[in-house]
């Protein structure tokens, strides 16, 4: 699992503006609009919702530490979409603490295992990983007006890329599964078995070949270079929830405005809205899967 760092994301606040309008040319919507997409839910509905939720983001010291401004980044995500948020001044268990005495409805932290998100009033969880990958396939069906019936890739098997796999399904999607561990594409491959049309995902042996037969692609390795620029064609589109971004400098410069990457932003907004569903016992145990 890749732990950020301040490099990564210190220029994410500033340009929030920049990048609603990056993601409006690219699929259409901003990054509530995507937001609101992965989880199925209105875009009035929500901003409706978010008038009555304020929500607590509580720094964390555990394990390695502070990110500099990963709370603060977190925060102002938020605060662009129009949720009500702020970062309590306490970290660890004097901010919970805090965030409950100031009522907050929901809590959003980081450990270097898990980024959560918890609705104090529904019980709701929701993981940062599962969010990240339910957002990013929301992001490629919008790109591409739609993925029912098409081909999809997946790079990566890990919670990243389950999550995107199981929205994908959800879209109608065909799946193509490649993990550098095979042990890890079929793992899912069986998870997804229980799921309508998870007999039918793919599993690929060899990456440039899946690479040649794919042109919707999600990226979710935290390994650099995976996609190099032979393996991108005119109708190639990618959307990458990994860092550091896999495709190479050169495949970036390729495709241009038929790839979505981001380090936090659409994670966090996908991770928000989903906090004001009404909580299912599926969004209890989001770690079964
Ligand atoms: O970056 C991370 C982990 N790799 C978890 C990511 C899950 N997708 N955690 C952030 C740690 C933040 C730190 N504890 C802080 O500043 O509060």
């Amino acid at each position: 699992m890749t732990r950020l760092k301040t490099g990564d994301i210190d220029t994410i606040s500033s340009n929030l503006e920049e990048y609603d309008r990056e993601l409006l040319k690219k699929t259409g919507q901003t990054l509530l609009g995507i937001a609101c997409h992965s989880c199925g839910m209105n875009q009035d509905r929500v901003l409706d919702l978010m008038k009555n939720v304020t929500i607590n983001v509580v720094p964390v010291t555990a394990g390695e530490g502070i990110i500099t401004s990963f709370s603060e980044t977190v925060c102002a995500i938020l605060n662009h979409m129009n949720f009500n948020a702020s970062v309590t001044e306490e970290t660890d268990t004097a901010g919970v603490a805090r965030a409950f005495e100031n009522k907050a409805d929901a809590i959003m932290m980081a450990d270097d295992n898990r980024f959560v998100g918890l609705n104090l009033k529904t019980r709701s969880l929701v993981d940062n990983s599962e969010a990240t990958g339910r957002v990013f396939a929301a992001a490629l069906d919008l790109m591409v007006k739609g993925l029912k019936g098409s081909d999809v890739l997946i790079m990566g098997c890990g919670p990243v890329g389950t999550g995107a796999a199981r929205a994908l399904m959800e879209l109608g999607a065909r799946l193509a599964l490649y993990d550098i561990r095979p042990q890890a594409a079929q793992s899912l491959k069986e998870r997804l078995s229980q799921y309508p049309g998870g007999n039918e995902v793919v599993l690929e042996q060899d990456l440039t070949s899946a690479l040649s037969r794919h042109r919707h692609v999600i990226e979710a390795t935290p390994v650099a270079g995976t996609i190099q620029e032979n393996a991108i064609f005119e109708n190639t589109f990618i959307t990458a929830p990994g860092v550091p971004l896999g495709i190479t400098p050169p495949g970036a410069e390729k495709i241009q405005d038929r790839l979505v990457h981001d380090k936090l932003e659409l994670g966090v907004a996908s991770m928000a809205v989903s906090l004001l569903k009404e909580p299912t016992q599926e969004q209890t145990n989001v770690s079964l899967l």
